[in-house]
């Protein structure tokens, strides 16, 4: 593959962006802050494909951070939002599309008899928490370090994705009162959870946690934690809320709570089911959803939640995603065949890596152990994550700017963009090995 070394209009942009967005950017992740160099600016994307604006070709492993599962620009996903958009691109008032998206992620989430769209992930975690808060009457959440929920003052505290990224785990900004309402425990720490909650099970409102943890990178849960999530948080009239944003309709078409069988009482999903548009959700019992306004005393509103264009990209990629099963079926083995050539690669050029995979997911953790949570992802060899990230970029390979994220594989990933990765894999680390 050409090596992609241009970057003058990138480099020019970013020196322009600088003057007017924060760390020229409008989310810290982009800003390749821990990876050195300046970011790409993308000009446009295609299936597997980002280009930038210098005209360089990138296999894509970001895929906007989930959403682009059937990858970029899907033919019947661009086709049916051009249409949607002749007829109007937002009315403020109900449309069929909401009723027809809410029955697609009904059909995949059995948990969710009544869910609320919004815009982002975020807004859909702050909301089921207000919710759990009203429900139970009780003020403390429960999250796991390392687990991200969106940028809601509850939830920024020793946070995953870019917040880990940084090294920041807790924002600035946030206020004592509101510290002390979340409590922070250990992912895959059963013990911990259970001496949590004799404590303080009381007080505690809900258990928010990725069930499937993609912010620190890929963690899956151990055999029986999430079991014990779900006895606890019954046990203490807690609710449990699984944060499905990544894992929903990703891993498969039912999420991580059809694949480990263990029921919440709210579910949080975004990204897959806007298609790449704007789009949240959170759902779950009946019961707790009627407190939600106006049938309930929850406020919580947004002028364009549900609107008409995400919707419809939403109800697109949920429609191929339900037509067959099989896909991902593709996906898992798309990534597999990945990994073990990573694998095997690492160990012809002893390089001391982990591999943590589940359908199309996976992460490369630079370190010589196993990854169980965000105290061990801390441990990876962060400057040998940069230089691996650099390397790749050059080679034409577009990875997650940080060891604490997780890369997605597409349906339009081919066996010939896997075994061009798995050669730039092998250039990567016949430098690494020199450093
Ligand atoms: P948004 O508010 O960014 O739509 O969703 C927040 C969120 C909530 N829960 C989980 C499990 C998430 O992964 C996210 C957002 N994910 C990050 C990347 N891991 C978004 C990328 C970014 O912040 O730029």
């Amino acid at each position: 593959m050409k090596q992609q070394s241009n970057h003058k209009k990138s480099r020019m942009l970013y020196s322009q962006s600088l003057k007017c967005l924060p760390g020229g950017v409008n989310s810290p992740v982009r800003a390749f802050k821990t990876v050195g160099g300046s970011p790409v600016f993308i000009s446009k994307a295609k299936g597997a494909y980002l280009y930038d604006v210098d005209g360089n070709r990138y296999i894509d492993y970001v895929g906007s951070w989930g959403p682009a599962i059937l990858g970029h620009a899907h033919p019947q996903v661009v086709k049916k939002v051009r249409a949607a958009a002749a007829r109007g691109l937002s009315f403020g008032a109900t449309t069929k599309l909401e009723l027809i998206l809410a029955r697609y992620i009904r059909s995949g989430f059995p948990s969710i008899k009544k869910l609320r769209l919004v815009n982002s992930g975020t807004e859909s975690t702050m909301s089921a928490v207000r919710l759990a808060r009203a429900y139970t009457g009780k003020a403390k959440i429960v999250k796991f370090t390392g687990c991200y929920h969106g940028h809601a003052d509850s939830f920024l505290v020793n946070a995953g994705s870019g917040s880990a990224t940084f090294g920041v785990p807790d924002s600035a900004g946030i206020s004592s009162n509101v510290i002390k309402d979340t409590i922070n425990l250990p992912f895959n720490n059963s013990e911990a959870v259970i001496r949590a909650f004799e404590l303080k099970g009381k007080e505690i409102a809900a258990l928010i946690v990725e069930p499937v943890a993609g912010n620190m990178g890929l963690v899956l849960p151990e055999t029986g934690f999430l079991k014990i999530l779900r006895e606890v948080t019954q046990h203490y009239h807690a609710l449990l809320i699984f944060d499905e944003i990544i894992t929903g309709f990703r891993i498969c078409f039912g999420g991580a709570q059809h694949i480990y069988h263990i029921t919440p009482d709210l579910t949080c999903l975004g990204k897959i089911i806007g298609g790449g548009l704007p789009m949240g959700a959170y759902g779950g019992k009946s019961e707790i959803m009627e407190l939600v306004s106006p049938q309930g005393p929850v406020y919580q509103a947004g002028t364009l939640s549900g609107n008409p264009l995400a919707t419809t990209a939403g109800i697109e990629n949920l429609k191929v995603l339900s037509e067959s099963k099989r896909l991902y079926e593709k996906l898992d083995a798309t990534a597999k065949t990945l990994c073990e050539g990573i694998k095997e690669i690492a160990s012809m050029h002893k390089i001391s890596l982990q591999l943590s995979q589940l359908g199309s997911m996976f992460t490369v953790f630079f370190s010589k152990k196993k990854v169980t949570n965000y105290q061990k992802a801390r441990g990876c060899n962060l400057t040998m994550f940069a230089h691996y990230f650099r390397i790749m970029l050059r080679e034409g390979i577009y990875l997650p700017p940080s060891q604490f994220e997780t890369n997605f594989v597409s349906i339009a990933h081919t066996e010939s963009d896997i075994a061009k990765t798995v050669k730039a894999v092998d250039k990567a680390f016949k430098l690494l090995k020199k450093k």
